[in-house]
This record gives C-alpha cells, sequence and structure tokens, in this order.
C-alpha cells in the first residue's frame, strides 16, 4: 500500500502559503528585525514616483506625506529582478462625512493584491507580492491604490482620500 497522494490544491498552493506566512512574520517582527530594500517617505524625493492622482509632497513638522486626490492613485518602482516581497504601507483616511468607511485596494502591475476597509486613524499595512507580479528586470513596475472616497474638507480646495506617510518594501528572496 502506498501512502494516499495528498490534495493537488494543497500543494499547488503550497507557495502561496508560505509567502503568507513569511508576509505575516515579517509584519510581526518588523521593523525590529527586518530592514526594508527600498523606502519611500513620500517627500520630496518620493516626488518622481507618483504618477497621476497624488498631491505634491507636504510636510507637518518632521512628518512628509502625500494625499491621494483620485480613485486611482498610481505610484511607479524599479527593481533589478522580480522577488518574492512585502510591501507595507502607513495611511490614513481623510476624515468623512456620514456613510461608509473609506475603502482601498492594492494592485501590482494589474494584479489585485489585497482590499482594504479602512480605520479612522494611521495605520500599517503589509501585504505579500508574488514575485511573479513583478516585471521583468529594469522594467517599470506599477504599484497602484484605488480608493473608494473622495472628499474635499472645509478649508482644503481638494478632494482627499487617503495620506500615505510612507511606502516600504522588503525583499523575501527569490
Ligand atoms: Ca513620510
Amino acid at each position: 500500500m502506498t501512502e494516499p497522494a495528498p490534495p493537488r490544491g494543497w500543494v499547488r498552493d503550497l507557495p502561496i502559503y508560505l509567502l503568507v506566512g513569511a508576509s505575516l512574520l515579517t509584519a510581526l517582527f518588523w521593523p525590529s528585525t527586518g530592514v526594508p530594500s527600498r523606502s519611500f517617505e513620500m517627500d520630496e524625493d518620493t516626488a518622481p514616483h507618483l504618477l497621476s492622482g497624488w498631491s505634491e509632497p507636504e510636510r507637518h513638522g518632521a512628518l512628509s506625506f502625500a494625499w491621494t486626490v483620485a480613485h486611482e492613485a498610481p505610484f511607479r518602482m524599479r527593481f533589478e529582478e522580480p522577488r518574492d516581497r512585502v510591501i507595507s504601507i502607513r495611511v490614513w483616511p481623510v476624515a468623512l462625512p456620514e456613510g461608509p468607511p473609506q475603502d482601498m485596494a492594492i494592485l501590482l502591475n494589474d494584479v489585485v493584491l489585497m482590499s482594504y476597509v479602512l480605520e479612522n486613524r494611521p495605520q500599517i499595512l503589509s501585504v505579500a507580492a508574488p514575485a511573479t507580479a513583478f516585471r521583468p528586470a529594469g522594467e517599470e513596475d506599477v504599484l497602484e491604490f484605488y480608493l473608494g472616497r473622495l472628499h474635499r474638507p472645509p478649508g482644503d480646495p481638494r478632494s482627499l482620500a487617503v495620506a500615505f506617510d510612507w511606502i516600504r518594501v522588503t525583499d523575501l528572496g527569490r
């Protein structure tokens, strides 16, 4: 008698389980143990990465951030090679009038990585980005944020969705 073969779906999905597990571990222990390979502080240096749908980076004391001001806000990056990575962001939504909370989806090169319902406070979100979602070496990768609601606060001519304090990308492996 031979052992029954494990379910094929389980085998097929194993890399995903491992990636998600590594992502959660990274989220739990970073920044105490991990070092992001790329860090975008959403300041003047980040401005060239902001495509449409972003405000100019601004500062409040030592804090630098940029608002998303459209339902779609693409952010361009370039890496030396595709790899499994974890993308982390620190964000907070604009204070919304009555209605549903802000929701946001994160896409990498048109692949949906995750959808979120945001809380009304600063929060750090981490998502696994598999190597297969990245473009070949040297080509531009587009990280895109879809924002559910825009709101124009009193005294501000802009319609705002979500403010970004930083975007950090951590390499996991090949
Ligand atoms: Ca910042």
